[in-house]
């Protein structure tokens, strides 16, 4: 453990016993977690008249009042973006943010999105699946004119619909180049059964040569994977607490579809990009495909505890930047060792601030039998350059094996879920 983060609990135990009662307070800030559970199925009613959504990694857009009429205000530009502890991308985004950040509003909401182009060429907006007169529709040429960089332009609609849409630039690249965020849509009516916590999770994907930052939006093949704007393990674990139903929405504005899988549980889709599927139409399963432009929304019980893996299955969506050590792999394959794999993982380590594990063992005999490596020595565990509270109490070395599109799902009982939120709300504390 670092020293800054050593203190960090140092500090953490001493401002426990006054964190109590503000704890509370912090709570009702963040209605996401603390009222997982006890408060199941009966949720208190929030000031906005929903219970947010969370979309880890990602905050949530702010808005104003004007009158009756939601004000949003979002920013096209360039993201200079840390997707892994030793990689950063110059990325395009909205408000500072890769993938943008989340809107969320209710069902019969006017809403009022200011928006400017702070990006070198035109843009347009467009609020994919959602029901709006044409003028609002953010295609280029069609509907609107190109805003021009400098310029800005104002939608207004009313969301008649409920469901989990999207915004994003109607240009294929700039999609590529990471102008996409949620746009959700709360029903005026709680769905049934309520659900006690409510995740949200864009997949991306990009093509990054080594010793380059900007994205190839060109490109058919791709090497970084992430959700939310992080790769695996940088993703936030979600957390659950045991015996809580979970709803997960994903949303994929790509190249190639993503069939994302959950381990240990069985899910129902309860909803598509177009809204929520009745329950008739609901069947179990643990693996959903999340085809480009689409929205899933899975919804599950939470009944085993652990960390629970929830990841894209494509194999090579399953892993970080093979491209980035590609050289090294292509000239040492031929007669790799122990020692050699290990010397380049090192030289790699040496270029990030962080500890790395010794990758799992091999056979003596391993450099006669063909094929080998495979998935050895691609393991690089970074426990400390991703810590945060929701990674506490994981087992050592869990980072080794997340990369790519991957986070988990942590059911935890309620004593531990307690004591990590508990953590998350003093991290902030701390923070301000
Ligand atoms: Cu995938």
């Amino acid at each position: 453990m670092s020293g800054t983060r050593r203190k960090f609990f140092q500090d953490a135990a001493v401002l426990g016993a006054g964190l109590f009662s503000l704890r509370k307070t912090l709570r009702a800030a963040e209605p996401e977690e603390g009222q997982a559970k006890h408060a199941a199925h009966a949720r208190p009613a929030t000031p906005q008249g929903f219970q947010p959504m969370v979309t880890p990694d990602v905050s949530d857009l702010p808005h104003e009042m004007d009158g009756g009429v939601k004000v949003f205000k979002l920013a096209a530009e360039p993201v200079r973006k840390k997707i892994a502890p030793f990689k950063t991308i110059d990325a395009w985004g909205y408000c500072g943010s890769c993938p943008g950040p989340t809107i969320q509003v209710q069902q019969g909401d006017r809403v009022r999105v200011i928006f400017e182009n702070r990006l070198p060429e035109s843009t347009s907006m467009h609020w994919h699946g959602l029901e709006l007169p044409i003028e609002q529709d953010g295609v280029p040429y069609i509907s609107q004119k190109p805003v021009a960089p400098g310029e800005r332009y104002v939608y207004e609609f009313t969301v008649h619909q409920e469901g989990t849409f999207f915004y994003h630039a109607h240009s294929a690249m700039q999609e590529m180049m990471g102008l996409i965020g949620f746009f959700v849509a709360h029903p005026q009516k709680d769905y049934k059964p309520a659900v006690d916590h409510d995740y949200g999770l864009v997949l991306q994907e990009w093509a990054v040569l080594p010793n380059n930052t900007v994205p190839n939006s060109a490109a058919m093949e791709f090497n970084w994977l992430t959700f939310n704007g992080v790769s695996a393990p940088m993703t936030t674990p979600l957390l659950a607490r045991l015996g809580s139903r979970v709803r997960l929405r994903i949303l994929n504005l790509g190249m190639d579809h993503h069939p994302i899988h959950l381990h240990g549980h069985q899910f129902v889709m309860t909803g598509t990009e177009g809204g929520r599927a009745p329950e008739s139409t609901w069947y179990p399963m643990n693996t959903v495909l999340v085809g480009v432009a689409q929205a899933r929304v899975v919804e599950f019980e939470a009944k085993y505890p652990g960390a629970w893996m929830v990841h894209c299955h494509l194999p090579h969506h399953m892993m970080n930047s093979m491209m980035d050590l590609l050289s090294d792999r292509a000239i040492q394959t031929a007669d790799q060792t122990e020692e050699k794999a290990v010397g380049q993982m090192m030289s790699l380590a040496k270029s990030v601030p962080f500890e790395h594990v010794h990758p799992s063992p091999i056979a003596p005999n391993a450099s006669s039998v063909p094929g080998f490596p495979q998935d050895a020595f691609m393991e690089m565990g970074m426990d400390e350059a991703v810590e945060k509270p929701e990674t506490e109490g994981l087992p050592k070395n869990w980072s080794a094996g997340m990369m790519g599109m991957m986070t988990m799902v942590r059911v935890l009982p309620g004593k531990e879920y307690d004591a990590i939120l508990m953590k998350k709300s003093m991290a902030r504390v701390l923070a301000q």
